[in-house]
């Protein structure tokens, strides 16, 4: 029942119920990674099937992700626990023109669970800024894209990574909703994770930790 209404809440955007109902199934015993499949990620699910049929616009869609973000935040302190500290440094951006950043929100978070340093570039991230970070150190360039529109800036920015002359020295995964293990291939990259957790998995194999 309590599941039910933080779900509810997360579809009509009620951050501080989402807050308070996440902490409060918490403190009756609800795991985190229940909290996390179960009810907000679910919740967006419909948020955006509703959004295709016409039922929702892009400002409750706008309000349930801030729903969202606030559950999350309840729930980033269990999901990065127990993580033993940098293993490897991962650089994660949601690529240039996309605004979608809860789902890279969530990857930079299982990161952190599984000891990783994450330098978050935040979202609408242009190729250069990729290029610095892996100038500066980072091992592994991580891009999310929930467009379709958007994915072409991955290719764009592993082009620009290849023209700095960084290119071999990172590995690229990319990730999101519209994107394939296909798609990796296809532009060069080194890995594709489908949700959060296998990032994190991908990583791991990547840097050999
Ligand atoms: Co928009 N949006 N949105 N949106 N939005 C989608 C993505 C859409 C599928 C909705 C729909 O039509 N059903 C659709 C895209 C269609 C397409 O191109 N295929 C869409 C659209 C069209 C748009 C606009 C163009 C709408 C408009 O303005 N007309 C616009 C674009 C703005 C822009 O980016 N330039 C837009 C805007 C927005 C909001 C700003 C209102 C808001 C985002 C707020 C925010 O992120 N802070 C929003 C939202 C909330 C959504 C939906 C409803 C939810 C996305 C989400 O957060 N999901 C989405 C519909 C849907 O996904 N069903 C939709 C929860 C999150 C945990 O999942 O992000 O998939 P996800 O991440 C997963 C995996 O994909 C994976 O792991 C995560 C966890 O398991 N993953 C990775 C993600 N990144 C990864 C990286 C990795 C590995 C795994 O390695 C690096």
């Amino acid at each position: 029942m309590e599941l039910e209404s933080i779900y509810q809440n997360v579809i009509d955007g009620n951050a501080p119920a989402v807050q308070a109902g996440v902490q409060a199934a918490l403190a009756s015993g609800a795991s985190a990674d229940t909290l996390l499949q179960d009810t907000l990620i679910r919740a967006m699910q419909e948020v955006g099937r509703r959004y295709e049929i016409g039922d929702l616009y892009v400002p409750e869609m706008l309000i349930a992700a801030r729903a969202m973000q606030a559950g999350l935040n309840v729930l980033k302190p269990l999901l990065v626990a127990g993580g033993v500290q940098a293993a490897g440094r991962v650089a994660i951006g949601t690529v240039h023109g996309d605004l979608h950043d809860i789902g890279k929100n969530l990857v930079g978070m299982m990161l952190e669970g599984a000891g990783i340093e994450v330098k978050d570039l935040g979202n609408d991230v242009p190729p250069e800024k990729f290029v610095q970070a892996a100038q500066d150190g980072a091992q592994i360039i991580a891009m999310s894209a929930l467009l379709t529109t958007t994915m072409a800036s991955m290719k764009k920015t592993i082009d620009a990574l290849e023209k700095a002359g960084v290119r071999n020295k990172v590995k690229v995964i990319i990730g999101g909703a519209p994107v394939t293990s296909a798609y990796a291939k296809q532009i060069g990259a080194d890995g594709y994770a489908p949700d959060a957790s296998s990032a994190s998995r991908l990583v791991k194999e990547l840097i050999g930790a």
